[in-house]
């Protein structure tokens, strides 16, 4: 804290390390709006987190994500364990935000200090919704919540990137939107360490499930069974009849223990520091860019250059990138 004070609200960081559910909840404010009282209590929180277990769940809208999870909290919470949802609406014009599904799920656990729900719209932070997401995440795991889960509907590419920043990541396929393959877009399998058909009440999802299976054995590579490969299962739940939810959390379990059993937690935290990282860089980058480009002659004068032809968009962008980082190599690729 400084002479002049420090932005950080004292004691913050203190309270939600002591389980204060409104202190958290104003942090969580906070790193939403990237305000410098968040940054300052992720300072002093940073240390205190690592422990959560962060759960990604992506799939296509409508998909039955929202009542999975809340399926989930109910089952983690019958074992003991405190649970944060993180959902990005996607704040389409379609659904107008948070359904009222979500909102009646939402208030089940209203009561519940073990239980901390927030949603996100996704539309706020343009290209920086991963490391808001990710730095949310680490105020709940600095909080004691463990696990995180991580809601996002699989279209935007932004959303299925963040879902594949977990450490586990469960992909959510539907029965019953027509042919079962054709809702599987190339290369989604992929993120998905667990595939979960979901409303397998419904008739076509033995169908679907063994469709996925096949591509599964199609798509990914080795076919050798080894114990340092993950072999993703296909798992059906269904929220109506109250099935497969106990298998989907001792599925994440096994998936946790290979993770460290082989050494590929510690690749896979190492991968999701790079990429929360990375994009913060950017997003830093966009901010310097956004900020001098409405300067008086903006951008030092590379625009006129562009507008008259002298010099490529490419090139200034190069040019003021070197600028800011004048020992990059951020030309050399
Ligand atoms: N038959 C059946 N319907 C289900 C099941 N789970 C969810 N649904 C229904 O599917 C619809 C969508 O469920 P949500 O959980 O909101 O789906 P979502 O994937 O979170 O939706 P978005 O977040 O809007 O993309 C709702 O009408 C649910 O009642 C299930 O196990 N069986
Ligand atoms: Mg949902």
């Amino acid at each position: 804290v400084t002479a002049h004070g420090s932005p950080a609200r004292p004691g913050l960081a203190t309270r939600v390390l002591e389980g204060d559910r409104r202190a958290l909840a104003r942090l969580l404010t906070y790193i939403e709006n990237d305000d410098e009282v968040g940054l300052a209590s992720l300072d002093k929180l940073y240390s205190h987190t690592g422990n959560a277990h962060l759960i990604g769940i992506t799939g296509p809208p409508g998909g039955g994500k929202s009542t999975l999870v809340n399926e989930m909290i109910r089952a983690y919470r019958a074992r003991g364990n405190s649970v944060a949802v993180i959902a990005i609406d996607p704040s389409s014009p379609l659904t107008g935000g948070a359904t009222l599904g979500d909102r009646i799920r939402m208030l089940e656990w209203y009561d519940d200090p073990h239980v901390f729900i927030r949603s996100m719209a996704s539309r706020r932070f343009g290209g920086g919704l991963a490391q808001n997401a990710l730095a949310v995440a680490h105020a709940f795991d600095a909080a004691g919540f463990d696990p995180i889960i991580l809601e996002t509907v699989g279209t935007g590419q932004d959303e299925v990137g963040i879902a594949s920043l977990a450490l586990t990541t469960l992909l959510v396929q539907v029965p019953g939107m027509g042919d079962s393959i054709q809702t599987l877009k190339a290369g989604s399998l992929e993120i998905g360490d667990i595939i979960v058909v979901t409303k397998a009440d419904r008739p076509e999802a033995n169908d679907l499930a063994r469709d996925l299976r096949r591509l599964r054995t199609l798509t990914l590579e080795p076919v050798v069974e080894h114990e340092s490969v993950w072999q993703a299962p296909v798992l059906k739940t269904s929220a109506v009849r109250q099935e497969g939810t106990d298998a989907l959390l001792d599925a994440i379990d096994k998936h946790r223990a290979w993770l460290e059993a082989t050494g590929s937690l510690a690749t896979r935290q190492r991968e999701i520091a790079v990429a929360e990282i990375t994009t913060r860089v950017q997003a830093d980058l966009q901010r310097v860019a956004q900020r001098q480009s409405t300067l008086a002659g903006g951008f030092g004068g590379v625009i006129d250059g562009v507008i008259a032809r002298q010099m490529t968009p490419h090139r200034a962008a190069s040019a003021l990138v070197s600028r800011i980082a004048p020992s990059g190599d951020v030309d050399k690729e």
